[in-house]
Order: structure tokens, then C-alpha cells, then sequence
């Protein structure tokens, strides 16, 4: 049984089940005893990171942070003091709700944590970064495309988004000053643009899964992501 932690990076537009996938998986796996915390917008957006918008930079940076908040092996105190693996408090999440990184960084290897992230994080290469960023401290990335036709997700629209950002209502959102994000003037402006609309979103193009949620229903796509968990040992 793998005994690090993991990281299952849900992508895909806005209403595309993202949420409700990791939602679900997240109960799946506390019935089987895994400590697993699931990351959103609930819990980042309206936190961590109130201070980003939905302009390119802002997304950036979003994902950029929550790449951050990846679980690390155990370390012993001496090998994690000369470990450039734990980021400064300013720049991990998670380091900011623990009493000290250290600390999170302990607790979450000693729990075998099995993080679910469930970000539209629409940029390629920013899904590339936060996989790096795992891969290189030898944790597992999975990347989960949840994958529904513009079409589907319009007729869907459970906020009504969609809707106003072809109306052209999205107002935007206009960027606090931010001291992590090195900002131009120019940054601070609104940013209307919606994913899917006016605003690109790239799909992955080797995810490890891949679920049609117009085509498959949120049981079997906790049943295939635990399969897959299953047979690469993580649970
Ligand atoms: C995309 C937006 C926007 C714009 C607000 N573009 O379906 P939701 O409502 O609940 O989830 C979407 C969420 C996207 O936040 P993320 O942090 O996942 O985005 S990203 O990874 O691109 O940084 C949507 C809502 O916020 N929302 N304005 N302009 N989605």
C-alpha cells in the first residue's frame, strides 16, 4: 500500500461536476477510513485566495497556490530543516491554517492524506506546474478531466453564470493588491471573461482519468476513480 500522500487534481468548466465528483469521492473514502480534505472554491476562493479574480494572472496564481498545498513524505526534523520542499508560510496554503508547516507537512504524511482539488484551472501549463511540483517531491498527481460539452454545461448552468456571461453580465472581478502577485496597474481592471465563453479553457491532453459526466452518472465516477486508486496501490 502506497504510504505518501496523494493528490487528485479534478479539472474541467464550471459545472461540470467537478465538486459533486470530489464530493462523493470524499465520503467514498472516509467510509474506507482514508483521511482525505478536499480544497474548492468554498474553502480557497472565499479564503485564502479572496484576493484573486478570474483574469489570466489571478488563475495563475490561483493554481499556482493550491499546487503549493501538496502533502509531503515524512521527514525527519533534520532532513526537513534542509528541504527546500516547504515553502515559505507565505506561499503554502495550508501553512497558514496550521500552527506551523512543519507541523501540517507531519500530519498530513502521517495520515497518508489523499488531497482532492476540484479547480476549473483551465491553463495547461499551470496543471503542468502543480504536477512538477509533486512529481519532483515524489508524490503522486492524478489528474481527473471532467469532461462535458460546453452545450451540456450550459443547459446545466446550476448558478445561472453561463447565462449572464453570454448576456454579457458578468461584471468581473476586480483584483485586491495582492503582496504575492506582482501586479501592474493594468492587472486591477475587471475581468468579465468567463471560462468556456470568453475565456479559454485547455483540456488535458493525457489526463490519468477521464470521465464524460454527460455520459456517466457520479456513482460510476467514484467507482472508476477508486478503481484506479485500487490498482496503482493507493487504497
Ligand atoms: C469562471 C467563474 C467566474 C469566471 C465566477 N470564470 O461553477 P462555479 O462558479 O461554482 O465554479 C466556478 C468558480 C471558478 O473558480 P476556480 O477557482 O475553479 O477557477 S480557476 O481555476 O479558473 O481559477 C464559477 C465561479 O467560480 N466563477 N466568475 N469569470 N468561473
Amino acid at each position: 500500500l502506497n504510504q505518501k500522500g496523494i493528490t487528485i487534481w479534478f479539472t474541467g468548466l464550471s459545472a461540470s461536476g467537478k465538486s459533486t465528483i470530489a464530493c462523493a469521492l470524499e465520503q467514498h473514502l472516509l467510509h474506507l477510513h482514508r483521511f482525505t480534505y478536499r480544497l474548492d472554491g468554498d474553502n480557497i476562493r472565499f479564503g485564502l485566495n479572496k484576493d484573486l479574480g478570474f483574469d489570466e494572472k489571478s488563475r495563475n496564481e490561483n493554481i499556482r497556490r493550491i499546487g503549493e498545498v501538496r502533502t509531503v513524505p515524512l521527514l525527519s526534523l533534520h532532513e526537513r530543516a534542509a528541504d527546500n520542499r516547504f515553502p515559505s508560510a507565505r506561499s503554502c496554503g495550508l501553512s497558514l491554517y496550521g500552527r506551523t508547516r512543519a507541523q501540517v507537512s507531519k500530519l498530513f504524511a502521517d495520515s497518508c492524506c489523499i488531497t482532492l482539488t476540484a479547480f476549473i484551472s483551465p491553463y495547461r501549463a499551470d496543471r503542468a506546474v502543480a504536477r512538477e511540483l509533486h512529481e519532483k517531491s515524489g508524490l503522486a498527481f492524478i489528474e481527473v478531466f471532467v469532461d462535458a460539452p460546453l452545450h451540456v454545461v450550459e443547459q446545466r448552468d446550476p448558478k445561472g453564470l453561463y447565462k449572464k456571461a453570454r448576456a454579457g453580465e458578468i461584471k468581473g472581478t476586480r483584483n485586491r493588491r495582492s503582496p504575492l502577485l506582482s501586479t501592474s496597474e493594468a492587472d486591477l481592471d475587471f475581468h468579465p471573461d468567463f471560462t468556456g465563453i470568453s475565456a479559454p479553457y485547455e483540456a488535458p491532453e493525457s489526463p490519468e482519468i477521464h470521465i464524460r459526466t454527460d455520459e456517466c452518472d457520479v456513482t460510476e465516477a467514484v467507482r472508476r476513480i477508486t478503481e484506479y486508486l485500487s490498482q496503482k496501490g493507493f487504497i
